[in-house]
């Protein structure tokens, strides 16, 4: 079994201690940090998704995958990290209210800080209110939202009608993402982009404050 696969199974198991021990092996033999964030973590991650979707794992499986995944971010984040250059931009970033899926904001905030933003992360169940005084507080460029249910999707709607209520709209861009998402919903809840990945996250990020 290769590096990468390994790194899998122990997400898919949940195996808190010895993710981040094989993602340091898989780093010092030379495989990038982002090969092993998505093919390796992101991949075992999903497996246990498949499986609780087709009724064969239970919550509390998922949620051990989850922190697996997040030990092995926690090595990642250094060698994703370009240090002392100036920062692009300030990005506040959040997965919306009544959601609880962090994994995927996350990935979006390590790669937008990978890439010389600063990234003002207000975590998860992030109320509209949160979102506006902060973009206001912090003057931040981007404003970047996840949503990981539908039931939460269109709060991301009711975040920027808060920020056109506090006559912010004009001053902020506005980046949404998540499973639920996509491109066409994204235009039609009057956001600025969409990106699917954490990846496409930062092209995207880049091209609207160019
Ligand atoms: Co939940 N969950 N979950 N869950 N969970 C999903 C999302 C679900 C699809 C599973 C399923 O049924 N197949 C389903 C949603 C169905 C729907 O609404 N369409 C679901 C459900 C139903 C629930 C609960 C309601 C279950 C319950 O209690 N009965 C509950 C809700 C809790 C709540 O939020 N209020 C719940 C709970 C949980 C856990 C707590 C157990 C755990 C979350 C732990 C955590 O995040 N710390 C969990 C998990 C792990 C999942 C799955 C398995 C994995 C999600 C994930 O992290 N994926 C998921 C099934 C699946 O996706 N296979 C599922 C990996 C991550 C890297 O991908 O977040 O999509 P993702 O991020 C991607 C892109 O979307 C994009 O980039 C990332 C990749 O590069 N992206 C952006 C994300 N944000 C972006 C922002 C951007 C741009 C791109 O710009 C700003």
């Amino acid at each position: 079994m290769d590096i990468i696969e390994e790194i899998a199974g122990k997400t898919e198991k949940g195996k808190q201690l010895e993710v981040p021990r094989t993602v340091q092996r898989a780093l010092e033999s030379g495989i990038s940090p982002y090969e092993v964030l998505t093919n390796g973590l992101q991949k075992g991650l999903e497996a246990v998704g498949a499986r609780f979707k087709r009724n064969q794992a239970y919550i509390p499986e998922v949620l051990l995958a989850a922190r697996a995944m997040q030990a092995g971010m926690n090595v990642l984040q250094p060698f994703l990290t370009e240090s002392g250059a100036k920062p692009i931009a300030k990005v506040v970033l959040g997965t919306v209210k009544d959601d609880l899926h962090d994994i995927g904001k996350n990935m979006v905030g390590m790669m937008l800080d990978g890439s010389r933003f600063q990234v003002i992360d207000l975590g998860v169940n992030v109320p509209a209110e949160k979102f506006v005084a902060t973009v206001e507080a912090e003057k931040s460029a981007l404003l970047a939202m996840s949503a990981l249910l539908s039931t939460t999707a269109p709060y991301l709607k009711t975040v920027i009608e808060a920020l056109k209520k506090k006559g912010l709209r004009q001053n902020v861009k506005v980046l949404v993402g998540g499973a639920p998402v996509t491109e066409e919903y994204a235009i039609k809840i009057g956001a600025d982009g969409f990106a699917p990945d954490s990846a496409r996250a930062v092209d995207k990020a880049k091209e609207l404050l160019r």
